[in-house]
């Protein structure tokens, strides 16, 4: 079994990440996690901690020799805005008084309802661990994955289809091309037009002290048949990957290939036939089922599309009530992003490369990669054989 658990506050020392379950001699370096922490830092409409951050790992144990050892792998990564916390977040710090504690809690946020749930007087606990610098750390854990995945030829991209009211119209594009015009966009969308009016949007609603949120589109190629089962609820991989990307901070939706689309098409529309052919075996001509069928992966493509609400730090006031006075206000500014979604579309590709490491150690297990390579080509051979 493969798992992680990441710990740290947004304003504190550093993110933690411990990866347990990964198979030894993975290929893996500082310089391929970092690769991932630059793409998702990336990206038009963050605010200004983006330009004090700037995110490099460091490996504290299970990898030597650029090689997974088999021993659970630690990571951490330095928040450099720390330094301008230490007074009220470093772990020993005397607790605030009362002008520095937050009480004033933000609609869409988890303030109001983890104060409550936490019994804290103070917010701030809340908003630094709910906060979305924790996506680094998944980053983190999500770039290990990659490197397992690697070997195997399954392979992952992303792009943004939707900034507020700017959606990217369905372009055909292979693979590569999509990951490539993506790379090349400071907002991931791989139409230069419609980057630019994407950008345009941004502008304006920082102009107007807003926030915007929007859609992005992870992909998984190469993908055997057969990750996942439809035998058990908590094996179906679609029902994982919903959980992962679910799971994202600001994430209100996942679709998987047609997704709600299909529930306005009659059956005859939606499933994609079936055919054979000697050279190719069983295939399809369309993807609708976005590679999943009945949980499985069925060796098409895996297209996952994921909905991201308007971050809710808002340079507009809204109203809302402070926990302690119990009076209405209506202004809680603090330094903020504009727009995250070409972020977490590089979170989104890491939440898919953590899902399908655990599908693949599931599925062929090992302990080395040599004896999950061996399991995974005597079953390419099997499903090539049927
Ligand atoms: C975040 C608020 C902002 C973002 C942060 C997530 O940070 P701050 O409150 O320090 O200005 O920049 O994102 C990151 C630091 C990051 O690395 O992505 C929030 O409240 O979710």
């Amino acid at each position: 079994m493969l798992r992680y658990l990441t710990a740290g506050e947004s304003h504190g020392p550093m993110l933690s990440v411990i990866i347990d379950g990964m198979p030894a001699n993975v290929d893996i370096t500082a310089t391929d996690i970092d690769a991932e922490l630059q793409r998702r830092q990336r990206g038009y409409g963050r605010g200004g901690r983006m330009k004090i951050e700037s995110d490099s790992v460091h490996i504290d144990g299970g990898i030597l020799h650029g090689k997974t050892t088999g021993a659970p792998i630690a990571l951490h990564i330095y928040n450099k805005d720390w330094s301008h916390w230490q007074d009220y977040m470093d772990p020993q710090a005397p607790p605030p008084d009362d002008k520095k504690a937050v009480t004033h809690p933000r609609p869409g946020h988890a303030d109001l309802a983890g104060a409550i749930k936490y019994n804290l007087q103070d917010i701030r606990p809340v908003l630094e661990r709910s906060s979305a610098r924790e996506t680094a750390a998944r980053v983190a854990a999500g770039a290990v994955a990659r490197q397992l995945l690697k070997p195997l030829g399954i392979g992952i991209c992303s792009h943004v289809t939707r900034i507020g009211s700017v959606a990217l119209s369905e372009q055909p594009h292979s693979i590569d091309k999509i990951a490539e015009l993506a790379d090349a966009s400071l907002v991931r969308c791989i139409d230069p037009a419609v980057s630019k009016a994407m950008m345009a949007e941004i502008d304006s609603c920082r102009q107007q002290g807003d926030s915007l949120g929007g859609v992005f589109e992870v992909i998984i190629y190469n993908v055997p048949v057969g990750l996942g089962s439809h035998a058990q609820w908590d094996r179906r991989l679609d029902g994982l990957l919903a959980q992962a990307f679910m799971s994202i901070q600001a994430i209100k939706g996942i679709e998987i290939g047609l997704g709600f689309q299909a529930a306005a098409m009659p059956g005859s529309a939606v499933h994609d036939e079936i055919y054979y052919s000697p050279e190719h075996g069983f295939y399809r001509q369309t993807n609708n089922a976005g590679g999943i069928e009945g949980g499985i992966s069925n060796g098409q493509p895996i297209v996952i599309r994921a909905a991201m609400k308007p971050i809710p730090t808002l340079y507009k006031p809204l109203n809302s009530v402070d926990i302690k006075t119990k009076e209405a206000f209506s202004a809680s500014i603090e330094r903020s992003d504009t727009c995250a979604v070409p972020a977490a579309s590089i979170v989104g590709e890491a939440a898919a490369a953590w899902v399908m490491a655990c599908a693949v150690v599931e599925k062929f297990g090992g302990d080395s990669l040599e004896e999950l390579k061996r399991n995974y080509m005597g079953y390419i051979k099997q499903v090539s054989e049927m």
